[in-house]
């Protein structure tokens, strides 16, 4: 049988990396199958071009996965697929939570003939045979004989065929160039970003957050061996083909043990496996001096923290209060000093938010070294303890905002800020952190740097800018690079003039953090 497997696109960034999951499922996939994938964010598809796809490939099986945020796309291609009489599965955080809206159970019309709950690694195989045998049942849930909920251990992880599968879709080097930078240094005609998972699970329940209850308090690791072969077989890859090849590790929290974060970190090293890499840690774990160490010393390049907010009170109030906004400067600071940087993501519409959030936050954020700071509004995703917690006190505006998705929109009302003026100042935020001013100070702060770095974070800035603001046409791109122009050609005239390697200034508490750096860190 042939199979489809599908992600919607987002319909406001072209995702910069493709989904695990499918390529996961391909591999769980049992043999004499042939399965398809296709990212509707690297190829846009509508529902007339999926059902064209479907008919012309006889395809026998469509597997869809989707976020909350895509899930209205989602449905809709689901549709589409089920129209032309071929059965769809799906699965992912959205409908695991809301399998009856998949279904039709919930008075609403059906988009699913199945829905794969949780975890699906041990129940793939099995709806792939049912569906050869046109049994499919309506929802596949991980259970184990006695009927309780069993999740895969990960100690047992299907190899991912990276050498040989197609990723020609997930290049993030614009055609027109590819052949030219192939030549350029060690090669640079493709460059990807490839999702490899470590671990699963978080155990801290953040209020807002859907990992805790979705992979549970159970955290469950690969094996070294296993993961340090993944990280082989994808820099053998990228040196084949004259490409530069990132890894995001993306389990939920990367160093919820630190023990064994380390060790796979030291496995890594030994192995000559290094590979630029990107992964998110919460800020407590980042207070241990070694395993920055390692970080830098295995390749991290930069680090996602959900910072959230910068008022204790809110932290409080959405279940994070182990963060601690009096050490976020040290942390971003350790990590600097590794020439490792943050991504550092807030949210507003808290419910000790006030009018000036944004700038309250910003001011904070530029005594830090640079980073890309993003912003996000509260946003109750379905069974989230948020979720719950606002539907019973009556605060939601937009109960089913997913049905339709309005993106950096509020969906219940916060307690101190209205929902306009929360959106402000998420706007306030991207528009005074991605200005060309802006831009060029976070460059410039970054001067005793050796020039790699600073290009590093002009690109990661303008890439990040398209988060919020719509920057996926080339006259969009024309216009960002016009408006920050003054800092492309200066760091152009840079290059040009050698200043290639040399350190002109250290701050202070750059050269403190340097020097508290053990040999491993500066490798
Ligand atoms: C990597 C990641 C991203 C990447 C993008 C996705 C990518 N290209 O990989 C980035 C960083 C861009 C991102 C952004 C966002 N993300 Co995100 N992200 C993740 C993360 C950390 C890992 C996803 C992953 O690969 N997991 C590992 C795989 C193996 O698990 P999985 O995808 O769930 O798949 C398993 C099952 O769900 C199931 N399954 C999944 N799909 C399908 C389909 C079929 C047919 C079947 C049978 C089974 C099946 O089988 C798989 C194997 O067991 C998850 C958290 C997590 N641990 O999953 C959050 C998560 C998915 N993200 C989340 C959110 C909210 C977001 C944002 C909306 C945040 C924001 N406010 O901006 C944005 C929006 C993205 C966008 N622009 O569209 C939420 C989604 C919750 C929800 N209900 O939708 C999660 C769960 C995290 C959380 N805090 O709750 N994200
Ligand atoms: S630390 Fe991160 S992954 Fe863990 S529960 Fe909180 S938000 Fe979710």
């Amino acid at each position: 049988m042939k199979i489809l497997l599908y992600n919607p696109d987002n319909g406001v960034t072209r995702n910069f990396m493709p989904h695990l999951w499918m390529f996961l499922l391909q591999s769980l996939t049992p043999p004499g199958h042939e399965v398809l994938l296709i990212d509707g964010n690297a190829q846009p598809m509508d529902e007339a071009g999926i059902a064209r796809y479907v008919i012309e490939n006889k395809i026998g099986l469509v597997g869809i996965g989707a976020m909350t945020r895509m899930i209205a796309k989602a449905y809709r291609m689901a549709d589409a697929v089920r129209a032309v009489g071929v059965p769809v599965v799906m699965g992912g955080p959205h409908v695991t939570e809301l399998a009856d809206e998949a279904l039709g159970r919930d008075g609403g019309p059906r988009h699913a003939d199945a829905v794969a709950l949780g975890e699906a690694d041990d129940t793939w195989p099995r709806i792939v045979e049912d569906a050869v045998n046109g049994k499919l049942q309506d929802i596949y849930a991980p259970v184990d004989d006695a009927g309780k909920e069993k999740k895969p251990s990960l100690q047992v992880y299907p190899p991912i065929p990276w050498d040989s599968i197609d990723l020609a879709q997930f290049n993030l080097i614009p055609h027109a160039f590819t052949s030219m930078l192939g030549k350029v240094g060690a090669g640079w005609g493709t460059f990807r970003i490839i999702p490899v998972e470590s671990g699963r699970g978080c155990p801290y329940g953040c209020e807002f957050c859907t990992v805790t209850g979705f992979f549970g308090d159970p955290i469950r690791f690969r094996t070294n061996e296993s993961v340090v072969k993944e990280l082989l077989l994808l820099k053998a890859r990228a040196g084949a083909e004259k490409g530069q090849i990132a890894v995001f590790f993306i389990d939920d929290n990367f160093a919820i043990n630190p023990r064994r974060t380390k060790s796979l970190l030291r496995d890594i090293i030994a192995a000559g496996a290094q590979v630029h890499w990107v992964a998110q840690i919460s800020a407590n774990l980042l207070r241990d001096e070694e395993l920055v160490d390692l970080i830098a010393a295995s390749g991290g390049k930069w680090i996602f923290i959900g910072m959230e907010s910068i008022d204790p009170a809110n932290l409080a109030s959405v279940n994070k209060g182990f963060n601690k906004p009096g050490e976020y400067a040290a942390v971003l600071e350790r990590l600097a000093a590794r020439n490792v940087f943050a991504i550092t993501s807030f949210i507003f519409g808290m419910d000790n938010d006030t009018v000036g959030v944004a700038e309250r936050t910003l001011k904070e954020i530029r005594t830090w070294p640079a980073g890309l700071p993003i912003f996000g509004l509260l946003t109750p995703l379905p069974a989230t303890p948020l979720y719950k917690r606002l539907q019973t006190a009556g605060r939601l505006t937009r109960p089913k905002h997913w049905q339709e998705f309005i993106p950096f929109a509020m969906a219940h009302t916060p307690e101190k800020i209205s929902i306009e003026d929360a959106q402000n100042e998420v706007r306030i935020g991207w528009d005074r952190a991605y200005s060309p001013e802006a831009i060029e100070k976070a460059v410039d702060s970054l001067d005793y740097k050796p020039l790699g770095y600073r290009i590093n974070i002009l690109l990661a800035r303008l890439c990040f800018r398209g988060i919020y603001f719509p920057q996926m046409g080339k006259f969009a791109w024309v216009k960002v690079i016009a408006q920050n122009r003054r800092v492309i050609f200066k760091l152009i005239k840079e290059g040009f003039t050698g200043r290639l390697d040399a350190p002109l200034r250290v701050p202070a508490t750059a050269m403190t953090a340097e020097a508290s750096a053990t040999p491993a860190a500066k490798q």
